[in-house]
């Protein structure tokens, strides 16, 4: 069972998509462990994109994802991290696939809407950086066994 962290960023819940983001998770079959509203401050962006820094963008995303408030989500299931990178879709929206997030809402790189953890590992430091271990729930969902085998 892998776990991801998911950002709405501040783009996506200035246009009012933020149900619209989580309802694509939800509707996949993907179990909310935790969530929460956020305005992320400078040092916790830092530490969520630290293998960015240096890099040209930098500054920008930091700027980006600490300008309004966001909605950040640990999900989890079976192929947590793959189900919703695709969900996601390709981080350069103009590339990502019709029927994702990305490219039936997005434009820009800098404005890509959602956030989602990259491996199982980076997972769940991800979410350890944005809940504590009392904020995050295992729970019996009354659909799993229609979702999951
Ligand atoms: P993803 O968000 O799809 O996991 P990533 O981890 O490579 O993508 O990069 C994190 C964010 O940084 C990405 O959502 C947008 C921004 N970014 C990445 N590459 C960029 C680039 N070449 N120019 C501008 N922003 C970039
Ligand atoms: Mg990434």
């Amino acid at each position: 069972m892998e776990r991801t962290l998911i950002i709405v960023k501040p783009d996506a819940v200035q246009r009012g998509l933020t149900g619209e983001v989580i309802k694509r998770f939800e509707q996949r079959g993907l179990k909310i462990v935790a969530m929460k509203f956020i305005h992320i401050t400078e040092e916790l962006a830092k530490k969520h994109y630290a293998v960015h820094e240096g890099k040209p963008f930098f500054e920008g995303l930091v700027s980006y994802i600490t300008s309004s408030p966001v909605v950040v989500m640990a999900l989890e299931g079976n192929d947590a991290i793959a189900a919703a990178r695709k969900t996601i879709g390709a981080t350069k929206p103009v590339e990502a696939e019709a029927g994702s997030i990305r490219g039936d809402f997005g434009m820009e790189i800098g404005r890509n809407l959602v956030h989602g953890s990259d491996s199982p590992e980076n997972g769940l430091l991800e979410i350890s950086n944005f809940f504590t271990a009392e904020e995050i729930y295992s729970w019996d969902r009354a659909t799993d066994a229609w979702i999951q085998e």
